[in-house]
C-alpha cells in the first residue's frame, strides 16, 4: 500500500545538523522516496492549524515558541506504508522512552525538543500534506 506522508525536521534537527542524517534513514528504507523537501521558517498561522488538537494544553505555548523560533525542513516521504513506517522510525513522543535506533531515541531527551514531527493516521496525512504542500 503506498501512501505519502508529512515529515518536519524541527529547529532543534536543522539547528544540530542533523538533517542529513535523519533524512538518509528515509532514502535508505527500500523503495521510499522523497517528493518534495523544503527548509521554512513556520509563522503562527501555519503553526495554530497543524498543532489544533492541543490548543491549552500547558504546553502549547512552549511549543509554538520552539516551532517558530528557526527554520524546520518540511518533506512529503512517499513509499510502501511510510506512514506507520516513519512513525517507528521517528519512535514515540518521549525520546527517553524511545528505543535506541529511532531518531528520537537516539538525539533526543526532552520531549518539546523530540526533533521530527510525522503524520499519525491516513487522515492527518491527508490534511497535513495539504497544509504544507498545497499544490502536491
Ligand atoms: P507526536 O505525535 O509524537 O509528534 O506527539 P503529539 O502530537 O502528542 O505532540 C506534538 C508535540 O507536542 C510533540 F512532538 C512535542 C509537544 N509536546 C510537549 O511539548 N509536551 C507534551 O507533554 C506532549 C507533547
Amino acid at each position: 500500500m503506498t501512501q505519502r506522508t508529512l515529515v518536519l525536521l524541527k529547529p532543534d534537527a536543522v539547528g544540530r545538523g542533523l538533517v542529513g542524517e535523519i533524512v538518509g534513514r528515509f532514502e535508505r528504507k527500500a523503495g521510499w522516496t522523497i517528493r518534495a523537501l523544503e527548509l521554512r521558517t513556520l509563522d503562527r498561522g501555519i503553526l495554530e492549524q497543524h498543532y489544533a488538537e492541543h490548543v491549552g494544553r500547558p504546553f502549547y505555548e512552549p511549543l509554538m515558541g520552539f516551532m517558530s523560533g528557526g527554520p524546520v525542513v518540511a518533506l512529503v516521504v512517499e513509499g510502501e506504508r511510510v506512514i506507520e513506517g516513519v512513525r517507528r522510525l521517528a519512535g514515540p513522543t518521549d525520546p527517553i522512552e524511545a528505543a535506541p535506533g529511532s531518531v528520537r531515541g537516539d538525539f533526543g531527551t526532552i520531549t518539546r525538543e523530540n526533533l521530527i514531527h510525522a503524520s499519525d493516521s491516513e487522515e492527518s496525512a491527508a490534511r497535513e500534506l495539504k497544509l504544507f504542500f498545497p499544490s502536491l
